[in-house]
């Protein structure tokens, strides 16, 4: 099948590439006889200010979870970051809109600690929104954003200054990795890091099926929406012509494995085309694509993944309910 050939041409413009790799995992996923979309692709411009207004509904608990972590424990934290006077670089992958990491920023700017902000993200206009906040708000600190694939740019970050690294990874990003692919995560980040590093995570706990089922449900109807949407940037940016209206949102949650999963529903036989590539996909009276997995996990896990990876878990810190847990790692040898 040709059009699954990633293009690799040196005089390719990085939009072409980008477009071609969008282009090449959507069709890859619609050919698949169990059909998914990667959730990678939810966060363009629309999707991004769904997700700020999904983190801000009370159904959506796990942004209230962490912003209590930080805020009730923010000295310990810095405690557990920062016990040497040498600075570190705080590399957060997924920075998003920083509404969590700013209330670090803010008392570790306050404490003097000693440390650079490198904020990565895949949206480049959060990150530049986040960028200029913070940088008028905290004119000593050293910000030094990166726009683009988490892993490409570690790879190749420069870090001058100072040597160590604490990496955050928070929100419960790593769910969408589903649980084997959170190792694969953990095993790839360690070998970015030296005996000494900290990776600092957040992970959604296993809890009442219900309350899981419900945060990815809300009320309001915007995860429903972040989940069309991403039907809506395929059709303007890949020129196909998903009919919108004949798909409905479907998450189920797993209490036994821990896996949330949502899913898009075909309500009834049809055919979707891709204008300009001469393909097309029929999707069957209520045949689903799989969307995103969030996992959510319990200590064990956390425990083992640590043990599995090359890293020893120095700290959990919970908030008042035990829903979630951002979970300090040290790189051991
Ligand atoms: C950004 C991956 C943590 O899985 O909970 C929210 C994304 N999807 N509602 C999650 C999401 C639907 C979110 N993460």
């Amino acid at each position: 099948m040709t059009y699954l050939n990633s293009v690799n041409q040196k005089s390719e413009t990085l939009e072409n590439i980008n477009y071609r790799s969008f282009l090449n995992e959507v069709l890859k996923g619609l050919s698949s006889s169990q059909k998914f979309l990667s959730s990678k692709y939810f966060y363009d411009d629309a999707g991004s200010r769904l997700f700020e207004k999904i983190m801000q509904h009370p159904d959506y608990y796990l942004t209230n979870c962490e912003h209590e972590i930080f805020d009730q424990q923010k000295n310990a934290i810095k405690e557990a970051f920062y016990k040497s006077p040498e600075g570190f670089n705080m590399i957060d992958l997924g920075s998003g809109d920083g509404y969590k990491t700013k209330i670090l920023l803010e008392h570790f700017c306050q404490n003097d600690v000693p440390f650079r902000y490198v904020p990565i993200d895949i949206s480049e206009k959060p990150t530049i929104r986040l960028v200029n906040e913070i940088k008028n708000r905290f004119p000593n600190l050293k910000v030094e954003e990166q726009i683009g694939d988490y892993f490409q740019i570690m790879s190749s970050l420069n870090l001058n200054t100072y040597k160590k690294k604490i990496v955050l990874f928070l929100g419960s990003n790593i769910g969408n990795y589903g649980y084997e692919g959170g190792l694969d995560f953990f095993i790839t980040v360690r070998k970015l890091l030296t005996p000494g590093d900290k990776l600092f995570i957040g992970f959604d706990l296993k809890k009442d099926p219900q309350v899981i089922l419900n945060a990815y449900n809300d009320k309001a109807g915007y995860t429903k929406e972040f989940n069309l949407n991403l039907l809506r940037r395929i059709n303007r940016e890949l020129h196909a012509d998903f009919n919108i209206s004949s798909f409905i949102h479907y998450p189920v949650y797993d209490p036994k494995s821990g896996a949330a999963k949502s899913y898009l529903v075909s309500t009834k036989k049809q055919k979707v085309s891709f204008r300009g590539e001469d393909i097309s996909f029929e999707f069957d009276k209520w045949e689903p694509v799989f969307m995103e997995i969030s996992q959510k996990y319990d200590l064990k896990m956390i425990q083992d993944m640590a043990t599995m990876c090359g890293f020893k878990v120095q700290k959990n810190f919970f908030d008042n309910r035990n829903f979630f847990v951002n979970s300090l790692w040290e790189a051991v040898k």
